[in-house]
């Protein structure tokens, strides 16, 4: 098993992916800052509709704040960003450049993950040099429009049962439905709203991270 695989199994947390309209009023800084003291352990920065150079300079602030709170850091889609940045690695969806080249470019070292939304897409991820793998979305989520249909925790076990990389489920996953992942063994959860539409970030990390880990008595 390769480093980076080790490195992420080793992770029991919240992947929180950064979404500008959702941050509203708060900047990245505040939310790392905030959230990586009640259990976000990796940070996604995924930009939509920004110049290159502000992509740039937001991922090596970023790269910054996570480095300082031990947080890895990921950037979506965008290979020569994650190089620029100095990222710990990259987030493919299938439609992004296939994990061959991605490697290519990349090296061993840098972590790959890729997103899974349906069977033929899981195939792909489990024959491909990938470091984790997302199934999603799980549950219906209003996050982004072209998720696809939901996938429900059913597909979450398949992936579980065909691979021993990180699974780190993603889409529309929230304080409540957390816990049937957990029940099935899921240690990683990606969420946007879940953290970034709350009052209070700072709880509502907490609180998801709690029911995340939180063990069954009842088994
Ligand atoms: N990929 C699949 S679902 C999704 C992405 C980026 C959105 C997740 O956002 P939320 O708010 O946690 O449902
Ligand atoms: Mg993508």
């Amino acid at each position: 098993m390769n480093k980076n695989i080790k490195k992420l199994k080793n992770i029991k947390g919240i992947y929180l992916i950064l979404d500008r309209k959702l941050a509203g009023e708060r900047s990245y800084r505040e939310i790392i800052e905030k959230t990586s003291k009640h259990g976000v352990k990796i940070v996604q920065l995924r930009e939509k509709g920004i110049t290159d150079r502000q992509y740039i300079e937001t991922a090596i602030e970023i790269k910054d704040v996570c480095r300082k709170n031990n947080v890895l850091f990921i950037v979506n889609d965008r290979i020569d960003i994650a190089l620029a940045s100095k990222a710990d690695g990259v987030h493919l969806g299938q439609d992004d450049m296939p994990v061959e080249y991605a490697r290519k470019i990349l090296g061993k070292n840098k972590i790959i993950g890729i997103s899974a939304g349906n069977e033929e897409e899981l195939k792909y991820a489990l024959n491909s040099d990938v470091d984790y793998i997302s199934p999603g979305p799980v549950f219906p989520t209003a996050t982004k429009n072209d998720a696809g249909k939901p996938i429900g925790i059913e597909f979450v076990k398949l992936t579980l049962s065909k691979t021993d990389k990180p699974v780190i489920p993603i889409g529309g996953i929230d304080l409540q439905n957390v816990r049937e992942l957990s029940k099935i063994g899921i240690n990683k959860v990606a969420v946007i709203s879940a953290i970034l539409k709350a009052n209070n970030i700072e709880t509502e990390t907490l609180t998801l991270y709690q029911n995340l880990l939180k063990p069954f008595h009842n088994r």
